[in-house]
């Protein structure tokens, strides 16, 4: 039975990975900061699979850490990581940007996913396997108006996961990225911080992809054959053409 390791597990796409991994017999280590969540989603999955949880922010180092190394004994071989935990604080122009929402962005989408990566390499390496999943995004192929300091993040995400495939052959470590565009999640809640209305016009007029077709993807990405590696993979909803032309009616 493989583990997995999800970050941003209490919302969207990790909720929807890690509702699929349970259905398809993979350990599960949950995580985010909003703890009613996790313990919702370890009672709801515990009947299909083995379910543990860590609250933590990924964006402060010494949580990530102490989280980790809590592990208990029976979760601490983990074969599959979804760095996936992110979003977008704000959608300004660079001179208009709220330095607090940078801050957030590269804390949370760069820096997070290094600690969270840099925490459980290691175990990896001394396995000699495993698979890491980063979730990157459209905003990681091509800026959008409004989107820098969102894109720039997610260019970051693109360049480490072409590193860590680099640095991380030699151990038999695959490494994966998805790039989603207009997936209709909490993602735009955060982004316009509770706005609701305002969230929901973004995926109005068309069908925006769902958290489950991401997370479909992301199971068949890491139950390919052993000598088979995804390297990147970007996935749209039909309607949308690029970040920047979507056919709304
Ligand atoms: P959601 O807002 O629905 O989920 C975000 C998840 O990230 C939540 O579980 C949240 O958990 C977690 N998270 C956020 N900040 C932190 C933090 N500081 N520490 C720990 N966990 C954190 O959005 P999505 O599911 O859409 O986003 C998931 C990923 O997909 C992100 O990386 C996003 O950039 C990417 N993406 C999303 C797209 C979209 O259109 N929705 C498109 C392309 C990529 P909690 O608040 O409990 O900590
Ligand atoms: C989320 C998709 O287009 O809002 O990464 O940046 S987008």
């Amino acid at each position: 039975m493989k583990t997995a390791f999800i970050t941003g597990a209490t919302s969207g796409i990790g909720k929807a990975t890690a509702v699929m991994f349970a259905k398809n017999n993979i350990r599960l280590i949950l995580c985010g900061r909003r703890k009613e969540r996790l313990v919702a989603l370890e009672k709801e999955l515990s009947n299909l699979t083995q379910v543990t949880t860590l609250q933590f922010d990924v964006s402060k180092r010494d949580q990530v850490q102490n989280a980790i190394q809590s592990l208990p004994e029976n979760f601490q071989e983990i074969d599959i990581l979804i760095n996936n935990a992110g979003n977008a604080h704000g959608l300004s122009t660079i001179q208009d940007g709220d330095i607090d929402d940078w801050d957030a962005m590269l804390d949370i989408n760069v820096k997070g996913l290094l600690y969270v990566s840099k925490t459980i390499i290691p175990k990896m390496i001394a396995n000699n396997n495993g698979f890491i999943v980063n979730i990157g995004s459209i905003a990681g192929k091509e800026v959008y108006p409004n989107g820098n300091v969102y894109c720039a993040s997610k260019f970051a995400v693109n360049a480490l996961n072409k590193s860590m495939r680099l640095d991380l052959n030699e151990h038999n470590i695959r490494v994966s990225a998805i790039h989603p565009g207009l997936v209709e999640t909490e993602f735009s809640d955060v982004r316009f911080k509770g706005d609701i209305e305002r969230a929901k016009t973004v995926y109005q007029g068309f069908k925006a992809l769902q958290a489950e077709d991401i997370a479909d993807i992301i199971h068949f990405v890491v139950t390919r054959p052993y000598h088979v590696n995804i390297e990147d993979l970007v996935v749209y909803p039909t309607a949308q053409a690029s970040a920047t032309m979507l056919n709304k009616n």
